[in-house]
């Protein structure tokens, strides 16, 4: 079941600006940073633990995904400066079976150095993808084989983890299907949601400065800036041009959920069905009903739909801060003409963490941890920075830790915004939840991690807000 390239072409990529007119500031901006990367410890640097190899021998799938500016040859309509894998938005979907090994030939056809990260696989540390923490970046022109075993199962994607180049729209779906599923269903739709950047995205830092004020709203302060996105956007489409999803009466239709975006909580919602949780960042739960469910950046969630209800039904994904058109997309029964969905309606019952019951919680973490961080995620006092425990990467301490301990992060939000933050390379257990990224809520939201130390190797860990990341929201966890 290779899919190394799927069916959507540049051309259904460039619908996303239906109306046209949308043309951003081509030309006219270039990033403060566009090479910057995020990174301290060289790569080869020797590990005083030795890291898992990655697998050997012959995928089983084997993918082929080439980074590269659209526009020069595009349609009119699309920026310039949006960057797309394999000419699609999102980037290709990635699907093998549990267990397979996945290879995936990265040609970096851009102007600037690369690398792609695996989100919340607990792959080997060389496979990671973060720049001059786990491997050198990608020079343009130049390429790196990624390899890695599909596992566990469950709903991930994979992006750039090079400075930002994730909201230049490098990011698309990678998914794991069960052998055995805990939960029946008859098909699925996968469905990525993503902020749309028509220009290219700066860097906060205080050369920046002065012209992101122009870009929205402050607060006052820079670090709560969001850029000026054109609208949200759901596979790639504007709400103007909303994706259709095909449903046939009787069935139960797996919908997988992921927030790709680079700065969106994006609040979910299906007009007309109930959505059953069944999977929280890919790993399964004890189904959970409820009417919506709000999610950050970098987490997924899988939930199942029972289409008892014809006609065509709005799926909304509205974004919790942002003031821009929601992202949309319309159920579609089979037989059904298009016309205008219904909406969905607000209220009803919002997931919360609390709901999520892990299936297979984390073994090894009932006693006492024997490391315990506790960290305060703050601003810094400059305006502009972001803040672990007072420190700035990459001028911040690793977090040290032993392979095989129980490791405990206590986060204490000390700033008015949500952070979502994502450990690479382990799955953590948070109350009932097995999950790679949580949100630690603004205002002194306090949200607590453990994992077990069982993948040797620099991990990182940060915030997946990705204004937040480059502006040093970031730790490495060290295996020492
Ligand atoms: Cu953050």
């Amino acid at each position: 079941m290779t899919v190394g390239r799927n069916a959507v072409s540049r051309r259904r990529a460039l619908q996303i600006l239906g109306g046209g007119g949308l043309i951003g500031l081509a030309g006219c901006t270039s990033a403060v940073n566009p090479l910057s990367d995020q990174g301290s410890i060289s790569p080869g640097e020797e590990p005083s633990v030795k890291s898992r190899d990655p697998p050997s021998g012959p995928p089983d799938t084997a993918v082929e995904l080439t980074p590269e500016p659209a526009g020069e040859d595009s349609p009119a309509g699309v920026s310039a400066e949006t960057w797309l894998y394999n000419d699609a938005l999102p980037g290709p979907e990635i699907r093998a079976a549990e267990g397979d090994v996945i290879g995936v030939s990265l040609e970096n056809g851009l102007s600037a150095r690369t690398t792609v990260h695996w989100h919340g696989i607990p792959l080997a540390n060389a496979m990671d993808g973060v720049p001059n923490v786990t491997q050198a970046p990608v020079e343009p022109g130049e390429s790196f084989d990624y390899r890695f075993r599909a596992e566990p199962a469950g709903t991930y994607f994979y992006h750039s983890h090079a400075g930002l180049q994730l909201d230049r729209g490098l990011a698309g779906p990678l998914v794991i299907e069960e052998s055995d599923p805990h939960v029946e269903y008859d098909r699925e739709h996968v469905i990525v949601l993503d902020d749309y950047l028509s220009q290219a995205p700066r860097a906060p830092d205080s050369d920046g400065a002065s012209e992101m004020q122009e870009g929205g709203p402050m607060g006052g302060m820079m670090n709560v800036y969001r850029p000026p996105y054109t609208g949200m956007i759901m596979n790639g489409r504007l709400a103007s041009n909303a994706p259709f999803f095909d449903v046939t009466e009787g069935d139960r239709v797996r919908l997988r959920f992921v927030n790709a975006s680079s700065a969106t909580m994006f609040q979910v919602r299906t007009a007309g069905h109930q959505l059953d949780i069944s999977h929280a960042d890919g790993r399964p739960v004890e189904p959970v009903s409820a009417d919506s469910f709000t999610f950050g950046p970098g987490e997924r969630y899988d939930a199942i739909i029972t289409a008892d209800n014809p006609g065509t039904w709005e799926i909304l994904a509205d974004p919790v801060r942002g003031s821009e058109p929601s992202a949309r997309g319309i159920l579609r029964y089979e037989g059904e003409e298009e016309r205008t969905p219904t909406p969905s309606e607000m209220g009803g019952r919002e997931l919360s963490y609390d709901d999520l019951r892990a299936i297979e919680p984390i073994e090894g973490l009932d006693g006492t941890p024997d490391r315990t961080f506790d960290l305060t995620l703050s601003p810094g006092g400059d305006g502009y920075s972001w803040a672990i425990d007072g420190q700035t990467y990459p001028d911040a301490d690793p977090l040290d830790v032993a392979h095989g301990d129980h490791v405990r992060i206590r986060m204490q939000n000390r700033s008015p915004v949500s952070h979502p933050m994502h450990v690479h390379g382990h799955f953590f257990q948070v109350g009932t939840a097995v999950k790679d990224t949580v949100v630690v809520p603004g205002r002194m939201g306090q949200t607590t991690i453990d994992f077990k130390a069982d993948n040797p190797g620099n991990w990182f860990f940060h915030c997946h807000n990705l204004y937040h990341l480059e502006a040093g929201m970031a730790r490495v966890i060290r295996y020492v």
